[in-house]
């Protein structure tokens, strides 16, 4: 508590806050005790998927609530254009390209991250905060060589800083479709154990490609597995029918798990991590929301996560825990039309801009596939407004630590920086001066430094695909599309060194 307390007064005198904030006097937080912090994380939302972004085909009030009630950071980044990555360096602090196979995890990948590794939730158990994961994992569960998904699922969450876990264990798209709570598959039944694999399990099993007829949403790429729900998947898996669930179901659960824990955890300090499954394929949303946007499935699972967001907003008002919660938006990587699903996100699509005004999106290191929506929003203590430091979600270790007064110790969160000052939108704060973004695999790496971004990239296909490196200036040429590598050679020549050397370090 002492340390809370210098940190939140140290921060005020920093904000200056009674004296910069507009308008009627704010509700000043409760300063007897830490503020909350939930940490919504979408997966695979674009810069121009919300209206608060410039969206114009699709309206988000939720989250366009939070823009307006905070800041709407328009530099905000996820550090890779793929979910496991993101992940990983969101919790560890650590860019995922250092630890080998933090790649898109396969549906029985072993858990990345290892016991005593320190994460942004054990920062928080270690300030006296409960903390809680509910929704999208993709870390991978349990020991090498695979999850003992009729066992303890260990390690896990729990081992790594969260005392709860409400998990989607992999992805959406991904076996096994079922929930897992802590150690355990939600309602397994001994007697129908799961099995998961990747290959058939029987030669009759019934796959996306046998009874490709009987779908109830097609596939275009993968995703012929086995069927559930009517929808082929990655990977083959049999029996857990029980503890099976509807990807209809999936959003409503989440808020239902959220909602339940934050009230038991009111009266004490706690960190949320909602990781939504939305707007992942495939997409389903529930019957609800089907047909709410004029953009098919893709934008319906928008108004679904929208919806989210609501509730969790509504759920602070009603326990009166706004004031004292610190909420931060943000996604996992850009945005994909079509990523393995006939859903009409291509056909449906009209005059919306996922990505907004950048290029790429998904498994791309052009802007659109890091540069993502990010907002944070704590009434009476962050001005609400707009910001344009550079921010990334690789930054929420160091920068929530100092907001509660924990000194990380000096083996944890070694790519994360301290930019609490810029999240809060205190005067003359900053964020990065540089930041590093990650592609898929082969895809490659930039470095944005300012308004420069140097990029090295594939380009080819196959065995004759080489790495070429690109130079584009930012603020000229926002969607990337001169290079001008030959203009400034100079700059290229230095950013490609300091990027060896960030990638070395
Ligand atoms: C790809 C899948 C894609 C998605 C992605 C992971 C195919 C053809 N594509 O391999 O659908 O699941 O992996 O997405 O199977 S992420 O957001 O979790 O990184
Ligand atoms: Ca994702």
């Amino acid at each position: 508590m002492t340390i809370w307390k210098r940190s939140l007064f140290s921060l005020f005198g920093l904000l200056g806050m009674t004296s910069t904030l507009v308008g009627e006097p704010p509700k000043q937080p409760d300063q007897s005790r830490p503020p909350n912090v939930i940490v919504i994380m979408a997966d695979d939302l674009g810069y121009g998927d919300v209206s608060c972004y410039g969206a114009t085909e699709l309206e988000t009030p939720n989250i366009d609530r939070l823009a307006k009630e905070g800041i709407r950071f328009t530099d905000g980044y996820c550090s890779a254009s793929t979910c496991t990555p993101t992940r990983f360096s969101f919790l560890t602090g650590k860019y995922a390209f250092r630890q080998p196979g933090t790649g898109i995890a396969p549906p029985n990948a072993a858990a990345l991250i290892q016991p005593g590794t320190p994460t942004v939730a054990s920062m928080f158990q270690q300030a006296g905060y409960k903390t809680a994961v509910i929704g999208k994992w993709h870390l991978g569960l349990g020991k090498p060589p695979k999850p003992d998904w009729n066992g303890q699922l260990k390690p896990g969450p729990n081992e790594i800083g969260f005392d709860y876990c409400y998990l989607l264990p992999t992805t959406n798209d991904r076996v096994p479709s079922v929930y897992v709570e802590n150690h355990r598959v939600v309602n397994l039944d001994p007697k129908d154990p799961l099995w998961v694999g990747n290959k058939k399990p029987s030669p009759d099993h019934p796959t996306g490609v046998t009874i490709r007829d009987q779908l109830k949403m097609d596939w275009s790429r993968g995703h012929n597995h086995t069927v559930h729900n009517g929808i082929g998947r990655i990977g083959y898996f049999t029996g857990g029918h029980a503890a099976r669930w509807r990807d209809e179901d999936l959003a409503d659960e989440w808020v239902k798990q959220s909602v339940r824990w934050i009230e038991e955890h009111k009266d004490e300090p706690f960190f949320l991590f909602f990781a939504s499954h939305d707007l992942h394929v495939p997409r389903m949303p529930h019957e609800r929301f089907q047909g709410k946007t004029s953009l098919g499935y893709r934008g319906d699972a928008i108004a679904q996560l929208d919806w989210c967001v609501g509730e969790l907003l509504a759920t602070l008002d009603r326990l009166g825990l706004a004031e004292n919660t610190l909420v931060v938006f943000c996604s996992d990587n850009g945005p994909v039309l079509d990523d393995g699903y006939k859903d009409g996100a291509v056909e449906k699509l009209g005059a919306h801009q996922p990505a907004g005004p950048y290029r790429g999106g998904k498994y791309t290191i052009f802007e659109g596939g890091t540069r993502t929506p990010f907002i944070t929003r704590w009434p009476g203590t962050i001005k609400p407004g707009t910001s344009d430091e550079v921010v990334c979600t690789i930054d929420l270790p160091s920068s929530l630590a100092s907001l509660v007064g924990v000194e990380p110790s000096s083996d944890a969160f070694p790519d994360s920086f301290d930019v609490i000052g810029a999240m809060l939108g205190k005067e003359g704060a900053e964020g990065r001066d540089h930041l590093i973004q990650q592609g898929n695999g082969r895809t490659g790496m930039a470095l944005r430094e300012g308004d420069w971004k140097l990029l090295r990239g594939r380009v080819g296909k196959g065995k004759k695909a080489t790495t070429e490196t690109f130079l584009f200036n930012l603020e000229r040429d926002p969607s990337e599309q001169h290079n001008v590598i030959d203009e400034h050679p100079e700059i290229a020549k230095r950013l490609d060194a300091r990027l060896q050397e960030l990638i070395d370090r």
